[in-house]
């Protein structure tokens, strides 16, 4: 079955109740019992929903997964994906993540003995480097965000195969429309639904996916023991949002792509960051694992200073922190979504105080070129 079918279709019959095509909302927190332990496969909503389990159904399949758990952002699925590691055990990390996953496992899960390396994963010899004794999880971005680089997911997948290591990969940036990082070899693929999936900036979700069933099994007890599931409103939402996924995707792309491209050639920037540029380091290991290259593109200017005059200057791109929803929007990461990674950490990695990143919207390409165009001026 086609991806945009699945997108539509999976997970989803006509509401046995009523023969309704769109699947309720079930907002009840509890369930009948018709004498103890005699019910519906329903107790409590926390442990289970049938509007959740529709839309966990729905997203195991678009990445080619038996099982997904879906969480209340991003972060809270980060989190209890952390959970596998016990007081002891080491993390390797992707150096240049999302600020808040760096900030979970740098300032908070290291007071709980749980260590953390950094590294740039898009060469393979970092992780090898870093593997210690106690490692017992890799957990990557590709592309990372804000600077779009790639790591080679089988690869990796293969080293971890090798050393008895779990992968997890934050699909987030790609979405299963254009990369399955389980087919690739991962053991777990992270989304912060808040981004692509959601589609329009009006929810907050996360989700954990998997093939094994020992997964599944040991986080669907994380999932209620933490208790920090999707509400089932937005878990209706995020079920409608998903099936625009493909068509949004095509066009977020689309004008990715045209507005890397112009980038490039404008004598005010430095530097451009995009995966679908025959310029990017790893531009081949990009069109090797994914169909496509997102909606997002960074680039830098020489400073702190021109950049900011260059955000204030935006019209349709709106200066703001998130991603993935069909507005454009624009932010500053050094002081808005990465401001929680030392300076001296974040430039090293080469996120300078003169990178803007773009969240290419599925506007109009003519207007959002001429938007940037006369925001450069
Ligand atoms: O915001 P939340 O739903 O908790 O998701 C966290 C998260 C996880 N992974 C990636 C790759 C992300 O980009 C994020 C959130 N990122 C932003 C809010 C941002 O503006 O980059």
């Amino acid at each position: 079955m086609g991806f945009s079918t699945k997108a539509i279709h999976a997970g989803q019959t006509p509401d046995p109740a009523t023969n309704a095509i769109i699947p309720p909302i079930h907002l009840t927190t509890t369930y009948y019992q018709e004498e103890i332990g005699k019910h519906k496969g329903y107790v409590y909503s926390r442990s289970a929903n049938p509007t959740r389990d529709i839309l966990q159904k729905n997203l195991a399949e678009l990445e080619n997964g038996k099982y997904a758990l879906a969480f209340s952002s991003g972060l809270a699925a980060i989190y209890a994906l952390s959970t596998i590691l016990k007081a002891g055990d080491h993390a390797i990390i992707s150096n240049d993540v999302y600020g808040g996953t760096y900030r979970l496992f740098e300032r908070f899960l290291c007071d709980y003995k749980i260590q953390a390396t950094f590294v740039d994963t898009s060469n393979i010899q970092n992780i090898e480097k870093a593997i210690q004794p106690n490692t017992k999880l890799i957990h990557i971005e590709s592309p990372t965000n804000p600077l779009l680089s790639i790591s080679d997911i089988a690869e990796i997948s293969k080293l971890c195969k090798s050393k008895k290591l779990l992968l997890s990969v934050d699909n987030t940036f790609m979405t299963p429309y254009f990369q399955n990082p389980l087919d690739l070899g991962a053991d777990i693929v992270v989304h912060s639904t808040t981004k692509y999936l959601g589609g329009h900036s009006d929810l907050l979700g996360g989700v954990l996916i998997f093939n094994s069933d020992e997964l599944y099994e040991r986080y669907k007890f994380v999932q209620n023991s933490l208790g920090a599931i999707l509400s089932p409103f937005d878990c209706w939402l995020l079920l409608r949002s998903v099936k625009t996924l493909a068509v949004r995707m095509e066009r977020h792309n689309q004008n990715a792509m045209a507005i890397a491209e112009y980038l490039e050639k404008h004598p005010k920037v430095k530097k451009v960051f995009y995966p679908g540029l025959q310029s990017h380091p790893q531009y081949h290991i990009a069109k090797k694992q994914a169909r496509g290259f997102g909606g997002m593109v960074s680039f830098e200017v020489e400073n702190f200073e021109l950049a900011k005059s260059i955000l204030k200057n935006f019209k349709i791109f709106t200066l703001a922190e998130s991603l993935g929803g069909v507005e454009s929007l624009v932010c500053h990461p050094a002081t808005m979504t990465h401001a929680s990674i030392p300076k001296e950490i974040r430039e090293k990695n080469g996120l300078t105080d003169g990178l803007i990143r773009l969240s290419v919207g599925i506007e109009d390409i003519e207007d959002l070129l001429n938007d940037i165009d006369q925001a450069l001026k």
